[in-house]
């Protein structure tokens, strides 16, 4: 992963001005100080907004001195990411064993963190003989399961995941066989008795692929309510948000949170992790730095949002590659525990300082598409779109982005031409600058700026169709320059830069 810290962007330290000053004027309107930017742990820096960070562990990782130093000094909350799992705590039925799940709590107990119980009922890693069990019996077992469990934890466990992964992609139930014995009610039931046995534990529905709005969390969301409106014991949903820079980002996943928070129920983001088609490089490194910092912005932007627990923090010890040959690098920690380019981002949305690395405070992002049949012809046609993903208007004036590419042989003077855009090509500006060093693949760049307007939150400009051509109409060769890229649908473009302030706010430059 060096090869993407020296790839990084350095920037000077803080926000750009213009973000700034919203800032500070929000923080005057809460009545707090404008002051600078915390320095701090992860958890500390959430604390402050009123939310936890924390991270899964798991037993087998504990001896790992310097592991469980940054886990016992950054986190504010673990989760056991498999001691306190059925297979594990009643292998035989009636035959209880917490031992490994003891040392996950006393672990917490010893570094002042809260602990999220993982989990009561799910379909997998559920021991044989639950499946085994003649339907008529399955209400008992889960039951008691459920109420040995949960009692065994009471005032050690602050959140339990009651039922984990209810629902198929398609917003069905899932077959188990909790759901063959007793049908959707199996939900309330299992919440009900973990209920009785824990009357102070904050209570959670958790499942994956529910970020954002979709068919799945259309279901969970239509148990949610009816649970609900029928008084059953629960306090929140949690969102894995396993997610990965090739499946793109949840649609509307800050939305979606409040949706669940409007209900009347806590938001928790409970695995995250952002895996990637390894080799990693410096591309992939940044999409899945803006995906961190997104999903933390989404939860400090909706007050139901409790925090976030990342599904371990460091590559050496992820689920991932074992279960997606190939993938990996999703973690905040690298497998040396050195903290990679997602840290900052985390650290930067939480509002701290950026560990003097520098960092992604930039709420912009760009997003790109060609719109050339060929890249072998005489123009080049990127489609540009910004979108603010922050939480304060940006004022478009402020904002350049930059497309790289090479001359080829040719004229060195430009024509550029905004043909469409939904905000007037006449408040675009375009023109072609040489690199002073040329790069590989950029020797070149196409300048975008606003003449006026500013972008709100969740905002975009839609799309800016663009054009260049050398004046003597000579052909390009597209296909090795920086920036270009033949997909022909809008996806995030980290090769397109884009400046506020004239500081680097999103992407890598050449
Ligand atoms: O799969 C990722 C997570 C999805 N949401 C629910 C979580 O509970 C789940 O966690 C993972 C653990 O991180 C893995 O460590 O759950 C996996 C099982 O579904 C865990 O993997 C299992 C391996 O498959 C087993 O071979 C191994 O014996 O971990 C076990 C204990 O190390």
């Amino acid at each position: 992963m060096s090869l993407v810290k020296r790839c990084r962007p350095r920037r000077t330290r803080g926000l750009p001005a213009l973000l700034v000053g919203a800032l500070a004027l929000a923080t005057t309107l809460a009545g707090g100080p404008a002051t600078a930017a915390p320095q701090g742990t992860l958890h500390e820096l959430a604390a402050a907004q009123g939310k936890y960070f924390g991270s899964a562990t798991d037993n087998p990782e504990l001896p790992d001195a310097a592991y469980a130093a940054t886990l016992g000094s950054e986190f504010g909350q673990i989760t056991p990411g498999n001691s306190m799992k059925w297979d594990t705590t009643e292998p035989v039925q009636g035959r209880f064993d917490f031992a490994k799940g003891d040392v996950v709590t006393d672990f917490a107990q010893q570094h002042g963190q809260t602990v999220r119980g993982h989990t009561l009922v799910w379909h997998s890693q559920l021991p044989g003989w639950v499946g085994s069990l003649p339907p008529a019996q399955v209400e008992a077992a889960m039951k008691n399961h459920i109420t040995e469990e949960a009692t065994h934890y009471r005032g050690k466990v602050a959140a339990w995941d009651v039922v984990n992964e209810p629902f198929n992609e398609d917003g069905t139930y899932r077959a188990s066989p909790f759901h063959t014995a007793m049908g959707s009610d199996y939900v309330a039931t299992a919440l009900r008795t973990a209920h009785a046995a824990d009357p102070d534990a904050k209570l959670y529905l958790n499942d994956y692929n529910i970020e954002g709005l979709g068919a799945k969390s259309d279901a969970m969301y239509a148990l949610a309510s009816k649970l609900v409106d029928e008084g059953v014991p629960l306090d929140g949903v949690g969102m894995q948000a396993h997610l990965a820079v090739q499946y793109g980002f949840p649609y509307e996943m800050r939305a979606n949170m409040q949706r669940f928070a409007d209900l009347g129920l806590d938001v928790a983001v409970t695995e995250l992790d952002v895996r990637m088609q390894l080799p990693a490089d410096a591309t992939k490194a940044a999409t899945q730095s803006a995906y961190y910092r997104q999903v933390t912005e989404a939860c400090l932007a909706v007050e139901r949002c409790v925090g976030i627990t990342v599904w371990d923090y460091t590559d050496k010890y992820s689920w991932v590659p074992g279960t997606f040959p190939g993938q990996g690098s999703a973690n905040l920690y690298d497998e040396n525990l050195t903290p990679k380019p997602a840290y900052d981002a985390v650290r930067t949305a939480l509002g701290g300082d950026d560990g003097g690395e520098g960092g992604d405070p930039g709420a912009l992002k760009v997003q790109y598409r060609s719109s050339d049949s060929s890249a072998g012809d005489n123009q080049i046609k990127p489609g540009l779109q910004l979108v603010n993903t922050g939480a304060t208007a940006a004022s478009l004036p402020e904002v350049t982005i930059r497309y790289w590419f090479t001359s080829d042989n040719g004229a060195s003077t430009y024509s550029t031409w905004c043909d469409w855009s939904p905000i007037g090509c006449n408040t675009v500006t375009h023109r072609v600058a040489a690199v002073s060093t040329p790069k590989a693949g950029a020797d070149h760049y196409l300048e975008v700026g606003f003449g006026s307007g500013s972008l709100a939150p969740g905002a975009t400009t839609g799309e800016i169709q663009l054009r260049l051509n050398k004046t003597d109409w000579s052909d390009f060769d597209e296909s090795d320059d920086y920036s270009h890229n033949a997909g022909t649908s809008y996806a995030d473009a980290p090769k397109v830069t884009v400046y506020a302030g004239g500081e680097l706010v999103w992407g890598i430059e050449p």
